[in-house]
């Protein structure tokens, strides 16, 4: 490397992290950003964040029983998703990878229904979810792409940059440091760059793509790639729920007024397992796991909270109660979720089914009836 280049990027080494909430559950200023919320919405996001632990844990217990294909835990990673949902508006458009649960509950939607993905009873369609969640992703990255076209349309419709901002919309995509290796996300930045698309770029850095650490794919922190496209990238403490929201709120208002598309890299950790079929004590390290368990997110804002006296043990406990009641209402829903007919998955993707996939469509239904006749 030579020299001048190393020198650079040496200035660079103070990577600035945004903060309001310390691990021990303080508040801290930040230059920059500041939160916006009331209080109450804060008690709001702690009861949304334990919620989607205790469901996150039901739906681990589901899969190990055999209920679940598999299961992607949130575990460590609620206060980046929770907070990240506060700053939607009323005509942004939401893009998910598997990984984001918190989103779904702080949206008010039906765990069930997205047990459903993972039970293979619902694969390609949304039935109740709010119009403006899309398909949650499992292709690393792809959705990013969509997402620069969705926000390019918002543009052909007349939903940025107008004058009253309650009228203007943006895009938020979510993906992992895994996926920014991947030819889509860079492609996706690009084009936002070009298109000065009104996207939000929410890469949740939980520092692991299945047992590749992020050191492995990138020698720099990545919000920094953002500059390089021409775009501003933030990096922001992933398990601080307040400021999560803070810098999610700045992106978007920035977007939807027309001033392009921000990276938000939200800095955080996978407690668990990548998935239930992964077994991270083969690569990670138990002392990695532990001090990352100190920085929890729930614990945090649960201690500031207390502390303030905005919430009490008896709180908590009516909090308890509702989870375990969630898990339950889970535990017997998930069983009763109706298998649909796979031959209507020949139907649902085209609005007019074309005459190969009709012929397929058969094909299938005639191999299904051979079993039933031979039974
Ligand atoms: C295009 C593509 N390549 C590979 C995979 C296999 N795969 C599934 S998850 C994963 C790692 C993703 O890591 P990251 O983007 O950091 O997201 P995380 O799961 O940590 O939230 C890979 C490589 C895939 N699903 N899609």
């Amino acid at each position: 490397m030579p020299e001048a280049v190393a020198a650079e990027l040496a200035t660079r080494a103070d990577d600035h992290l945004v903060q309001l909430l310390t691990p021990s559950g303080e508040l801290v200023a930040d230059q920059d950003f500041h939160y916006s919320g009331s209080e109450q919405e804060l008690v709001d996001d702690l009861r949304t964040m334990l919620l989607t632990r205790a469901i996150d844990i039901e739906a681990t217990a589901l899969q190990r029983k055999g209920e679940l294909g598999l299961w992607v835990q949130s575990l460590g990673q609620e206060a980046a998703q929770v907070g990240s949902a506060r700053a939607f508006g009323r005509h942004d458009l939401i893009v998910p990878s598997y990984r984001e649960l918190g989103v779904y509950l702080a949206l008010g939607l039906d765990p069930l229904e997205f047990l459903g993905t993972f039970r293979g009873t619902a694969m390609v369609d949304w039935p109740t979810g709010p119009a403006n969640l899309h398909l949650p992703s499992f292709v690393i990255g792809t959705q990013t792409l969509h997402a620069v076209g969705m926000a390019m349309a918002l543009q052909r419709d007349g939903r940025v940059g107008n004058p009253e901002p309650a009228d203007n919309g943006a895009v938020v995509v979510y993906f992992g440091d895994g996926a920014t290796s991947q030819g889509d996300v860079n492609e996706a930045f690009v084009f936002a760059a070009a298109a000065q698309a009104p996207v939000v770029f929410f890469c949740q850095n939980n520092q692991w793509a299945i047992s590749e650490p992020t050191t492995v794919q990138t020698p720099i922190p990545l919000y920094r790639r953002a500059a390089g496209f021409g775009f501003p990238g933030v990096r922001v403490d992933g398990n601080d729920v307040l400021a999560v929201r803070a810098v999610t709120e700045w992106a978007l208002a920035r977007a939807r007024s027309g001033a392009g598309p921000v990276l938000i890299e939200a800095f955080t950790y996978r407690i668990g397992a990548h998935t239930t079929s992964d077994d991270p004590t083969k690569y990670r390290d138990a002392a990695e796991v532990d001090e990352w368990k100190a920085k929890d997110p729930i614990d945090r804002l649960r201690t500031y909270l207390l502390a303030r006296g905005l919430i009490d043990d008896a709180w908590l406990d009516g909090v308890a109660a509702e989870a375990s009641i969630a898990a339950e209402r889970l535990r017997t829903g998930c069983v009763q979720l109706v298998e649909p007919d796979l031959a209507d998955s020949f139907d649902l993707v085209y609005t007019d089914t074309p005459e190969h996939l009709q012929r397929q469509r058969q094909e299938f239904q005639a191999y299904e009836a051979s079993f039933e006749v031979n039974a």
